[in-house]
C-alpha cells in the first residue's frame, strides 16, 4: 500500500537530519513549528525525484501543455495533501508516531497559502490537483501575494482584518527559480521607428521596470509520481539596492525602485465578486501575465520548436477576466519581439487562448478607465486599439449600420477598456462554469456574442477535488467507503460512489454512516469550543452557511429565518422545533460595508440567542472566525444541512455545495448555479428547494423589482423580525445599527430596487423547506438515507470530469506517465 521508495527509517533520520542542519535542535528540544519545518523538507526531498522526471518525460514526450492563467491559487495547506497524494500519509504518520510527535498537530503549523478570495482561486487549486492527477502537463500561473487573504477576527461583533504575514516562518515546499527571471516595464511613452522597408518598430522608452522572479510550488498527483508547477511571481527592483553609490541622488532612487517593486505583490485585493477599479491591481495583473507569457514563450523556443508552433504546444487558459489583458501581451510579443505579422499573430492568439467566465454579477466587471490602462501600458492599449478596430470592423460587415450592436459589444467604449469583451473578441472559446450560468450567458448576458460567435460557447460545469476535500478532511468517511466499495479507486474515479446507493436501504450502514457523521460533529464542536468558547450540542441539526459575505448569497435570509423561529419558539413554547445550531463562516471584503454590517447582526443575534435560557439550548448560532480551506475541511465533513440560497441566477456555479454534499449533507437551496445539477443527480426528494426560479427574478429584474411593503404588510412574522433591526433587540438599544439593513430591504436611500436580492420574496418558501428540514431529520432513518445518497450521488462533481471536459473540447492535450527508471 505504501509507497516503496518512501523508506520510514532513512525518513527519520531525514527529519533528525534537518532538524539539526535549519536548527541545531534535536526532536526532543524542537518546537512543533521546527517540526512541521523538518518534516515538510523531508517530504520536499521524496518530491524532488518525481518533479524532475515528470519535467524529463514531459519534454521527452513533447507534451503541449496547459497554462492556467490566474490571479488566485486557493492551494490550502500543503503537508497533508501531498502526503495523501502520495500515498504516505499512514506511513508519516506512523514514522512521527515513533519519534513521540504527532501528524495532526504538526499541520496545523502550516499557515493556510491564502493566495485567493474563495470560490475562483479554490477552483484553480483543485483544477492543479485535478491535473497531476490525471497526468495532463500543465502549469498554475500566478502571484505570490507577500501577504494573502487577511485573517479575520471578531471583536464585539465586528470584523477586524489582520494581514495574514503567510511566509512569516518561510514556506517550505516552495523553490525559488533566479534563472528564470523577467523583466516587466510599466509606463514611459512609445516611439516609432521606420526600417529600410518602411516597417513601424515600436519601442518603449522611459519606462519603469521590475523583475518578476519566479517560484514554483509543487502539484503532486495521486498515486502517479507526478508533479506539475504552480509558477507564482515576485517582484523585486532590477536596480539593486547598493549601499556604495557615491551619488546621493542615485542612493534614493535605488529606495524607491525597490519600494515601487515590492508594492506590485504585497497584497491580494480581498474583494470577491466585486471589481475595485485600483491601478495597482491592473499592474498586478501585467505583471504576472507578461513574467508567465515571456517565460512561455522562451520555453517553448528552448524546446526547439519554432514561434509558429505555439498553438500546437500551449494554451492558455484565462481564469476570468482578471488575466485577460494575456491577449494583447501575446500580440506584442508576437509582432513586437517576434517579428511576426499581425495576422500571423492574432491567428497563434486566438489558437492558444481560451476564456473562463466565472459571475455575472455587474459589479465584479473589469472596465480600466482609459486614460490610466494608457498610461500604466501604452504599447498594450495601443494592441487593445487595434484588435478593437478590427472587431468593431467585423461586427459592422455582420450587422451593416447596427451602431447600437457596435456600442454594445466593442472593446472600447465610453472611455473604458472592457476586459470580458477583450477575451471574447480574441479566445477561441468561452465557457460558463455550471449549465444554467452557461445560458444565461448565452441568452442574457452575452447575447450579442453568442449571437455572433456561438461556436465559441460552451459549458463547463465546476467540480472539486476529493483527495482534498474527502480523503484528507474526512478520513471517517473515507475509510468507510473503501471498506463498503472494496476499494479505494473513487480516490481517482469518484463515480464509484454511485455503489453505495444500495445501502440506503440497509439499517447498519445507514447507522454507521451516521456514527461517522457524529464524530466528524464533534470534532467540528470541540473546534468551536477552542476557538469561540461555545459549547455545541452534537445531537443538533448541524445546518452550515460558509463561504464569502456577499449581499447575493443572501446570508441575511438566514439570520433573518433565525430572528423567526426565535420569536416563535418566544412566543409558542408549546411548539416543538428540533434542536439547530446554525453555523455561519464568512469574510467580507474590507471595503463592503453592508456585508460588514451582516457579520455584525449575526454576532449580535448570536449573543441574544445563545444566552437566552428560556429556550433550553434548542437554537445556537455560532460565527466561525477566519473561514478558510484549513478550517473548511473540518467543516464542511461535519455539516447535516448545507445553506445554498442564492438568489437564483446570481450564483455562477458554487463549489462549496459540491464539498458539502460529498460528505453527506442534504442541499437546502435554490435553483441556481450548480445546485441546479446536484439536485438532477441526487433527486429532488434528497434536498430542500425553494424559492424564485432564475427567470422569475430576471424577470422581476427587468421590470424594476417588486413591492416588499406588500410583504411586510401581511405577513405578521416578518413584519415583526423587520421591526426588530430597527427596535433595539439586537442593538442593544441601539436603534440605528441596522437601519442600512431594513432601508435596502424596504426602502433604499440611494434609489436602488428595494429588496434587490429578493429576501422578503423568497422568505416564505425559505420558512416552509425549513419546516421540512426539521421534519426530516426527526425521522432519523429518512435523513439517514438522503445524507448517504448525496454522498453517493457527488460523483459527477469531481473536478477530475471537469478536467477531462476542459481537455476534450478546449485544451486537447495528452497524458503523460512519469516513469520508475
Ligand atoms: C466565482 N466567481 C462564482 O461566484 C462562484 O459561483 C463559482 O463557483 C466560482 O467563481 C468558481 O467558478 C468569482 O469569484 C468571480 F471572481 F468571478 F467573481
Amino acid at each position: 500500500m505504501f509507497d516503496t521508495r518512501f523508506d520510514k527509517k532513512k525518513f527519520q533520520t531525514e527529519i533528525q537530519e534537518n532538524l539539526k542542519n535549519l536548527f541545531r535542535k534535536s526532536v526532543e528540544d524542537a518546537s512543533s513549528q521546527e517540526l512541521f519545518q523538518a518534516v515538510s523538507f523531508a517530504v520536499k526531498e521524496v518530491i524532488m525525484d518525481d518533479w524532475m522526471k515528470t519535467k524529463k518525460t514531459e519534454k521527452k514526450e513533447e507534451s503541449k501543455v496547459v497554462v492556467y492563467l490566474s490571479m488566485e491559487f486557493l492551494v490550502g495547506r500543503a503537508l497533508g495533501n501531498n502526503l495523501i497524494n502520495m500515498k504516505n500519509y499512514k506511513m508519516v504518520e506512523e514514522a512521527l508516531d515513533e519519534l513521540g510527535v504527532d501528524l495532526n498537530a504538526l499541520e496545523d503549523e502550516e499557515r493556510d497559502p491564502a493566495l485567493g478570495n474563495g470560490g475562483l482561486g479554490r477552483l484553480a487549486a483543485c483544477f492543479l490537483d485535478s491535473l497531476a492527477t490525471l497526468g495532463y502537463p500543465a502549469y498554475g500561473c500566478g502571484i505570490r501575494y507577500r501577504y494573502g487573504m487577511f485573517r479575520q477576527k471578531i471583536e464585539e461583533g465586528y470584523q477586524k482584518e489582520i494581514p495574514d504575514d503567510w511566509l512569516m516562518n518561510g514556506y517550505p515546499f516552495e523553490l525559488r527559480r533566479p534563472e528564470y527571471t523577467q523583466e516587466v516595464r510599466f509606463g514611459g511613452n512609445i516611439r516609432v521607428e521606420h526600417d529600410e522597408f518602411n516597417n513601424a518598430k515600436f519601442i518603449q522608452e522611459n519606462y519603469q521596470s521590475v523583475n518578476a522572479v519566479l517560484y514554483e510550488i509543487p502539484i503532486i498527483g495521486y498515486n502517479n509520481h507526478m508533479v506539475n508547477s504552480l509558477c507564482v511571481w515576485d517582484a523585486e527592483p532590477i536596480v539593486n539596492f547598493r549601499l556604495d553609490s557615491f551619488d546621493s541622488g542615485d542612493y534614493y532612487k535605488a529606495v524607491e525602485q525597490e519600494n515601487v517593486a515590492r508594492n506590485i505583490v504585497d497584497v491580494l485585493y480581498p474583494n470577491d465578486n466585486h471589481y475595485a477599479g485600483k491601478e495597482l491591481r491592473l499592474k498586478q495583473q501585467y505583471f504576472f501575465i507578461s513574467a508567465s507569457l515571456q517565460s512561455a514563450l522562451k520555453a517553448l523556443k528552448e524546446r526547439g520548436y519554432a514561434v509558429k508552433e505555439m498553438d500546437k504546444k500551449i494554451i492558455f487558459q484565462m481564469n476570468d477576466t482578471h488575466p485577460t489583458v494575456a491577449v494583447a501581451e501575446l500580440m506584442r510579443l508576437l509582432v513586437d519581439e517576434e517579428g511576426l505579422s499581425w495576422e500571423e499573430a492574432w491567428g497563434i492568439t486566438s489558437k492558444c487562448c481560451a476564456y473562463t467566465n466565472h459571475t455575472i454579477m455587474s459589479e465584479a466587471l473589469e472596465k480600466w478607465p482609459i486614460d490610466l490602462f494608457s498610461r500604466l501600458l501604452p504599447r498594450i492599449y495601443q494592441i487593445i486599439q487595434e484588435i478593437d478596430r478590427r472587431f468593431v470592423e467585423q461586427i459592422h460587415q455582420r450587422y451593416p449600420g447596427n451602431e447600437e450592436k457596435v456600442r454594445r459589444m466593442s472593446i472600447l467604449c465610453d472611455g473604458q477598456v472592457r476586459m470580458a469583451h477583450l477575451a471574447i473578441a480574441a479566445a477561441f472559446s468561452v465557457n460558463g462554469v455550471a449549465r444554467l450560468h452557461t445560458e444565461i450567458l448565452k441568452h442574457q448576458e452575452l447575447k450579442d456574442f453568442y449571437e455572433m460567435m456561438p461556436e465559441k460557447f460552451n459549458n463547463k460545469t465546476n467540480g472539486v477535488t476529493q483527495r482534498r476535500f474527502l480523503l484528507h478532511a474526512n478520513p471517517e468517511l473515507s475509510n468507510w467507503i473503501t471498506d463498503k466499495l472494496g476499494t479505494e479507486d473513487f480516490a481517482t474515479n469518484l463515480e464509484l460512489l454511485e455503489n453505495l446507493k444500495p445501502l440506503a436501504d440497509n439499517d447498519n450502514a445507514l447507522s454507521e454512516f451516521m456514527g461517522i457523521k457524529r464524530k466528524n460533529k464533534e470534532r467540528l464542536a470541540a473546534y468551536i469550543k477552542k476557538h469561540n468558547n461555545i459549547e455545541v450540542d452534537v445531537d443538533s441539526i448541524f445546518d452550515v452557511q460558509v463561504k464569502r459575505l456577499h449581499e447575493y448569497k443572501r446570508q441575511l435570509l438566514n439570520i433573518l429565518h433565525v430572528m423567526y423561529v426565535y420569536n416563535q419558539m418566544k412566543e409558542h413554547p408549546e411548539k416543538s422545533y428540533y434542536k439547530r445550531t446554525y453555523i455561519f463562516g464568512a469574510k467580507a471584503s474590507a471595503g463592503y460595508t453592508r456585508a460588514k454590517e451582516i457579520i455584525k447582526l449575526i454576532n449580535s443575534v448570536a449573543e441574544v440567542v445563545n444566552n437566552d435560557r428560556s429556550i433550553n439550548g434548542k437554537l445556537k448560532v455560532v460565527f466561525i472566525e477566519d473561514y478558510r480551506v484549513s478550517n473548511a475541511e473540518i467543516i464542511f465533513a461535519a455539516a447535516d444541512v448545507s445553506e445554498q440560497i442564492s438568489t437564483a441566477s446570481k450564483e455562477a456555479s458554487g463549489t462549496g455545495n459540491m464539498k458539502f454534499m460529498m460528505n453527506g449533507a442534504v442541499t437546502l437551496g435554490t435553483m441556481d448555479g450548480a445546485n441546479v445539477e446536484i439536485v438532477e443527480e441526487v433527486g429532488r426528494e434528497n434536498a430542500f428547494i425553494f424559492g424564485l426560479s432564475s427567470e422569475e427574478v430576471i424577470h422581476f429584474e427587468k421590470n424594476g423589482g417588486y413591492n416588499p411593503w406588500d410583504i411586510y404588510n401581511q405577513d405578521q412574522d416578518i413584519r415583526k423580525v423587520l421591526d426588530q433591526l430597527v427596535d433595539g433587540t439586537y442593538g442593544n438599544g441601539d436603534k440605528e445599527l441596522y437601519r442600512n439593513i431594513y432601508d435596502s430591504l424596504l426602502s433604499p436611500k440611494d434609489g436602488s430596487m428595494a429588496d434587490m436580492y429578493f429576501i422578503l420574496k423568497d422568505f416564505a418558501s425559505y420558512r416552509d423547506a425549513q419546516e421540512q428540514v426539521d421534519a426530516a431529520y426527526r425521522d432519523q432513518k429518512r435523513w439517514a438515507k438522503m445524507a448517504l445518497l448525496n454522498t453517493a450521488s457527488c460523483g459527477k462533481f469531481s473536478s477530475d470530469r471537469t478536467i477531462e471536459e476542459y481537455v476534450a473540447d478546449i485544451w486537447h492535450s495528452k497524458k503523460i506517465k512519469v516513469g520508475e527508471e
